[in-house]
């Protein structure tokens, strides 16, 4: 972030994903609640454990040199779960996480009606201090996440959760807000005068592109947070309908990747050398 001043972080749900939005440039990686919920066939409702998203972040950060972003949801429970969390997460190879301040389980944010209930800030304060107060490498980023403006209480809400957050030491503010209409996120994020950078996830408002969001100032994360799980349904949606449509691959297979791309992506080439130089 300091080189470059805004990160565009993409959302990655498997090794394979990792691997093609750092072909495609991007600075980091989302380690997405909501994509590996989804690729799990579940929707983002704190039913995955930490266990099967950290075992998927570790296989990502076996594939990628991307730095990740680690979206933790609620920490899995209270502050004493978070300290366990931070430590795992840190060892795991993430290089950031995010929090958010709402009550385990939690619903997933852009669902219409879903249950959104916020933590009391003390808790959340509590949550945050211990996530710094853990992390081994003070570069190991704790952002915090308000849901105030998801759960519909107003910007004064979200600028005071948001404050809070930033005394009790987190890195930056992420600020989600599910309007189709980015002019909620960009009041924010005008009238946000803390120390701290804010991360914004234009999911609801894909038109506040990134010329929009660096004049904005104070934004320094972009998160693209389900654009690789909906791109693979699209595209397999796709092929699957036409094969039965047509009776048959013998259409779609010339517009799908060869099956040569797939020997590349997970890097057989290497594998292929390791086998001729060791095996006997
Ligand atoms: C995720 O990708 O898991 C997020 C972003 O938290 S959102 O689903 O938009 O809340
Ligand atoms: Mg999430």
């Amino acid at each position: 972030m300091a080189e470059r001043g805004l990160v565009h972080i993409m959302a990655a749900h498997s090794p394979l994903s990792a691997v093609l939005a750092e072909e495609a440039g991007f600075d980091g990686l989302w380690a997405s609640g909501f994509e590996l919920s989804a690729l799990y066939g579940l929707p983002d409702m704190s039913l995955i454990s930490m266990t099967q998203h950290l075992d998927m972040l570790r296989a990502i950060a076996g594939r990628s040199s991307l730095p990740i972003v680690a979206d933790i949801d609620t920490g899995y429970g209270n502050a004493v779960n978070v300290i366990h969390a931070i430590a795992e997460y840190e060892r795991a190879g993430a290089s950031a996480v995010v929090i958010e301040d709402k009550t385990f389980p939690k619903v997933t944010s852009l669902a219409a009606g879903g249950r959104q209930e916020l933590l009391r800030i003390e808790e959340f304060e509590g949550k945050i201090s211990a996530a710094i107060n853990t992390r081994a490498d003070p570069d190991f980023l704790v952002i915090a996440r308000t849901e105030a403006l998801i759960a519909g209480l107003g910007e004064e809400e979200a600028l005071k959760r948001a404050k809070a957050y930033a005394r009790a030491g987190a890195d930056m503010i992420l600020i989600h807000s599910k309007k189709k209409d980015p002019a909620e996120i960009e009041s924010f994020t005008r009238a946000w005068d803390g120390d701290v950078p804010l991360v914004l996830v234009p999911n609801a408002y894909p038109e506040l592109d990134a010329t929009r969001i660096k004049a904005l100032d104070k934004v320094r994360m972009v998160i693209y947070g389900n654009y690789g799980i909906r791109a693979a349904t699209t595209a397999m949606q796709d092929a699957f309908r036409r094969i039965i449509t047509d009776g048959g691959v013998q259409n779609v297979h010339k517009d799908i990747v060869a099956v040569e791309e797939i020997f590349r992506l997970p890097g057989m080439d290497i594998v292929k050398a390791q086998e001729s130089r060791f095996l006997r």
